[in-house]
């Protein structure tokens, strides 16, 4: 890299707030190397991967396409075909990775039903309950434990169900997706002959669909990328989170605080890092049974907090602090601080051990299939939980005195941050306004237009839009134009950080028309205002913001896609962000996504995406690539919405 180059992508590194100029400098001289310093090594990127364009799936290959020049692959795929492939096998991958987390949960239920995982229980009963009822499960007179496993059988139907899924029989789809989606929108799903019948059967077939010489029908591919979409939002999803809640509580509102200030260097620091909470619930329980012998160390105790979607998970919960979005894990161990980093599965960067080894950091991998050579493997079962918390905790606190004094260097931004919005907690809110009736005063306010619409921002935290602060200008531009955001994911950790996520926030950035009604609402419930971005949890509890929105739409009887409501991903990074635009998209709404996806390398997967599937799901891709055009296409989106229901525009 030329020298001047090397300047500007310094400067573009240094311009993103959430990066501390101090901490960037002692990384360089601990000789760190960082994820923005492997991104410039990449550059310039495969312009045939960023269409799409690029076809792996057999040995004729690779071939690409160039217009006018190669317009097939060896075995005549155009590009249409094989960016509409891609894009199935991506969204296919993404969605395993929340059945797959999902099935975690599922399978630790089992265990604490049959009285084997006694390390856990099971908070939520009423949830537990209302899932098991809807499911036409006795309930009447039996145990938690016996409700819980028969909830079980019926939720494991949805990943062996054969029965309808070759040869489609009416009625045969997934259970989860049966009580939790809307009425019209399963009609809807069932007209296009996209109902998904097992989670497992769909995602593998997506393999064979996509391999030489079958699907070879674009429209086709991408209806199944909604039915992928649908697995992902049921069974990935809504699933992981509603058995998360039944196992863990449903979150309800709590204040702590955001980014890598929250480290403290007198402390055992403990970083949960991954996105299943099965772990992290268990390690901040022993964290707390533990402090006092970290007093016996020298240490003033223990100090958990977490990064990524694992982090959000016990922050959620139990009000943990979270040090760092995905973009800032390797930066939580450059602070010198980080005795230990337990990670599960997901978004966790091989580099981690790379940077641990620059300090005395231990990372402690726990799930079989996530293993990065130089991290410890220490497996971790629900059976035998606390012993391996107890375990695990041990080892950080042993680990304290190793600490290099001389490498430390903690940041001190830290942002108060208001959690735990679940769709439950939001209509508990509410409750204060309206007992009988608690969405009226929200509907009201959406009618009146004080405020304008809803929407979701969601996802990772991309390295090749940085300096542009994507996240934090877009929510900003919204509750300006008095749209309500709410969110999940890296986003929430980027707003968090931003103080975004408190009441203060609605007296600076909100439009008066929407802070009149978070303040009402906010003063209610014991707040000055309620936060104009509203926390609803990790990526897995995208999940939430359907529920909420079928809620919505079911109250005021119109289909989700009539809705003004939008949804967001403007700094995509991960295969599992494919996954949950095809469940917003297939939902029915209007997704902006970017950087822009990679369909561009066929017009007519991308006409279909960005204008077609509105007349098929009414859903559909909105390109914006600065903040102020996504907030533009985004507002103009629900503005047209708004005009369709005849509500003031
Ligand atoms: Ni979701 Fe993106 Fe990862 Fe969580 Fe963050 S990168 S797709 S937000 S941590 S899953």
């Amino acid at each position: 890299m030329k020298e001047s180059e090397k300047v500007r992508s310094e400067i573009r590194i240094v311009k993103d707030s959430w990066v501390n100029s101090d901490l960037l400098k002692k990384a360089k001289k601990d000789g760190v190397e960082l994820v923005f310093h492997r991104f410039e090594a990449q550059q310039p990127q495969c312009v045939f991967g960023e269409g799409d364009v690029c076809c792996k799936n057999c040995w004729n290959g690779p071939c690409r396409i160039i217009p006018g020049k190669q317009d097939y692959g060896v075995c005549g795929a155009n590009a249409d075909v094989i960016v509409a492939r891609n894009l199935l096998r991506h969204a296919g991958a993404g969605a395993t990775c929340h059945t797959d987390h999902a099935k975690e949960t599922v399978l630790a239920l089992y265990e604490i039903a049959e009285g084997k995982a006694p390390g856990y229980g099971i908070k939520d009963k009423e949830k537990l309950l209302m899932f098991a009822e809807k499911l036409g499960i006795k309930t009447k007179g039996r145990s938690v434990k016996a409700i819980a496993r028969d909830l079980v059988y019926e939720i494991l139907e949805d990943f062996r169900r054969q029965q309808g899924l070759f040869v489609k029989k009416e009625g045969t789809y997934l259970n989860w997706l049966r009580i939790r989606a809307t009425k019209e929108r399963i009609n809807t799903w069932k007209k296009l002959g996209i109902l998904p019948v097992n989670a497992d059967a769909e995602t593998s077939h997506i393999l064979h669909q996509t391999t030489m010489g079958c699907d070879a029908d674009p429209v086709d591919l991408l209806l199944s990328v909604m039915r992928i979409g649908l697995v992902d939002g049921y069974s990935g999803l809504t699933l992981a989170t509603d058995i998360q809640d039944i196992i863990f509580g449903t979150p309800m509102p709590v204040k702590s605080e955001s980014n890598l200030g929250v480290l403290k260097e007198g402390y055992v620091n403990i970083v949960v890092h991954g996105h299943v909470p099965i772990l992290s619930e268990k390690i901040v329980e022993w964290a707390k049974k533990l402090n006092d012998t970290a007093k016996k160390v020298g240490a003033k105790g223990i100090n958990v907090v977490g990064t990524c979607c694992t982090g959000i998970e016990v922050l959620m919960r139990q009000g943990v602090p979270i040090a760092g979005h995905v973009l800032q894990q390797e930066m939580v161990i450059a602070t010198g601080v980080c005795d230990l980093m337990i990670v599960d599965l997901q978004c966790i960067y091989p580099s981690i051990a790379n940077v641990a080894q620059c300090y005395h950091t231990k990372i402690v991998t726990t799930i079989d299939y996530v293993r990065i050579p130089g991290a410890i493997h220490i497996p971790f079962e629900v059976d035998k939980a606390d012993e391996t918390a107890k375990k695990i905790v041990k080892l950080a606190v042993d680990n304290f005195k190793n600490r290099r004094k001389n490498k430390v260097f903690i940041p001190k931004e830290k942002a108060e941050v208001w959690t735990g919005f679940s769709a439950e907690a939001i209509i508990e809110a509410l409750k204060k306004v309206n007992r009988k009736v608690p969405l009226k005063p929200l509907v009201d306010a959406i009618k009146s237009g004080d405020i304008y619409g809803i929407v979701g921002i969601v996802g990772c935290r991309n390295p090749k839009v940085r300096g542009m602060r994507f996240h934090e200008e877009l929510t900003k531009l919204l509750i300006k134009k008095n749209v309500l955001v709410v969110g999940t994911g890296c986003w929430a950790h980027a707003a968090a950080q931003e103080g975004l996520m408190t009441p203060e926030a609605t007296e600076k950035y909100a439009g008066a028309k929407l802070k009149r009604v978070l303040k009402a609402i906010g003063q209610a419930n014991g707040l000055p205002a309620l936060p104009p971005a509203l926390h609803m949890g990790s990526c897995v509890d995208n999940g939430r913001i359907g529920v909420l929105l079928g809620a919505i739409a079911d109250y005021l009887k119109v289909p989700i896609p009539a809705l003004p409501v939008a949804g967001s991903a403007p700094e995509y990074v991960t295969e599992k962000a494919v996954a949950i635009a095809s469940f917003f998209l297939a939902l029915g709404l209007a997704v902006h996504i970017n950087p822009v996806p990679p369909v561009t390398g066929s017009k007519l997967v991308t006409k279909i995406l960005t204008k077609d599937l509105e007349e098929i799901t009414g859903g559909k891709v909105l390109i914006g690539t600065t903040p102020e055009e996504a907030a533009k296409v985004i507002v103009a989106h629900i503005r047209k919405k708004r005009k369709e229901l005849g509500l003031k525009v």
